[in-house]
């Protein structure tokens, strides 16, 4: 079980390096396309890479076309190429056409692909056509390269899937487990390197959660700021009826980032976390980061909505607000990682990394 900020962890260096040059493409363009899922392409002759492509905004040409035309720019002779690409090449008359037809047409006569796709009414058809027209297209070999496409187009898969987008929590506490003070501030618990890796996060979401209580105390800005970035997620925020505060930063207007909408609490004071999920898919988007209080934290958790789980802790004592503040009776009722995808410092902190699960 990885996502894609995998990668901001650890840096894999793939078996294929052709693939990882298609993975990196993709990666640093994230989200551009969606709901279209960002897939890298680069067709190779001799051993070098000739051209290259990238999935362009949702209603443009696909990352195989692009390469392929890339391709043509540059007068290479496609007649002895393999085309490596993140995703399934697809075959089907969508906003755009086929790219099983481009392939045959430019004559390339090997492809290489990461991962099926996940969409029912796209996979399979272009390898169908592919492989009627006598091309040599399947799936890579390398299972480090299969993973890192997995990472890659992890979320556009689990929406396709769920219909709901990957959800990413991010928590951060003392070693106490305090998650604010007891007058709810939780501003800087955690140290710069910690703050960094969250900005790192935020440049790979496209859309954020927070909720009343964190615009309220904290007033923070949900940008990314730490890391280089022209986009910045957009915010959903949940508040109470009240629609209180609009004047806070999460409102203010700014280049990069989609207008924040707002999400109403219902009269007990409770949010229908799965319905906030289905507008946010709607919107577009794939991934969406929870940056909330412990409230809307422990709702997301308790819901089992949280698909990845990041939870830093700092080397102090708060003795405030916790995560989970009803005893735990028991320790098979305990609530903990399903698995670890990482564990290990974060400067002064720690970081763990991986899916909840509810009863341990
Ligand atoms: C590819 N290459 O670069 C991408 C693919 O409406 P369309 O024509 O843009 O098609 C959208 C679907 O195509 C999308 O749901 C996904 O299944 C696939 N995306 N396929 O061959 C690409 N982005
Ligand atoms: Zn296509």
């Amino acid at each position: 079980m990885r996502s894609v900020l995998h990668y901001l962890l650890e840096p894999t260096e793939l078996t294929c390096r052709f693939m990882g040059r298609a993975v990196e493409l993709a990666e640093a363009a994230q989200h551009r396309a969606a709901p279209n899922p960002t897939v890298g392409a680069v067709l190779v002759k001799e051993n070098d890479i000739v051209a290259y492509g990238v999935t362009e905004p949702l209603g443009g040409r696909h990352a195989e076309v692009v390469c392929i035309d890339d391709a043509r720019a540059r007068h290479v002779d496609m007649t002895d190429t393999t085309l490596y690409v993140t995703l399934e090449p697809c075959g089907h008359h969508g906003r755009t056409p086929p790219c099983s037809d481009a392939i045959i047409e430019a004559g390339i006569p090997r492809v290489r692909y990461g991962v099926d796709d996940a969409h029912p009414a796209v996979s399979g058809e272009g390898l169908r056509a592919l492989g009627a027209a006598g091309v040599d297209a399947k799936q890579t070999s390398h299972q480090d390269v299969i993973h890192a496409c997995e990472a890659l187009h992890r979320s556009f898969r689990h929406k396709i899937l769920t219909g709901r987008p990957y959800v990413i929590l991010k928590t951060a506490a003392s070693l106490d487990g305090s998650m604010a003070l007891s007058d709810g501030t939780s501003n800087w618990i955690t140290s710069q390197a910690s703050r960094e890796k969250v900005h790192a996060i935020r440049a790979n979401v496209s859309a954020l959660v927070t909720g009343h209580g964190t615009i309220q105390t904290d007033n923070p800005r949900m940008t990314v700021r730490h890391v280089q970035s022209e986009r910045h997620p957009q915010i959903y925020a949940c508040l109470g009826s009240s629609r209180s505060n609009t004047k806070a930063h999460v409102f203010e207007k700014i280049p990069g980032r989609a207008e924040t909408q707002v999400f109403i609490t219902g009269e007990d004071g409770r949010v229908d976390l799965v319905a906030l999920l289905g507008d946010v898919a709607k919107d577009g988007h794939h991934l969406v980061l929870i940056e909330a209080g412990p409230t809307l934290s422990r709702s997301f958790l308790n819901a089992g909505l949280v698909d990845e789980w990041w939870h830093f802790v700092a080397p102090k004592w708060l003795n405030g607000k916790r995560l989970f503040e009803a005893p735990v009776l028991a320790m098979s009722a305990s609530s903990c990682f399903d698995d670890i995808i990482f564990n290990g410092s974060v400067g002064r902190d720690m970081l763990f990394v991986g899916p909840p699960r509810e009863r341990c």
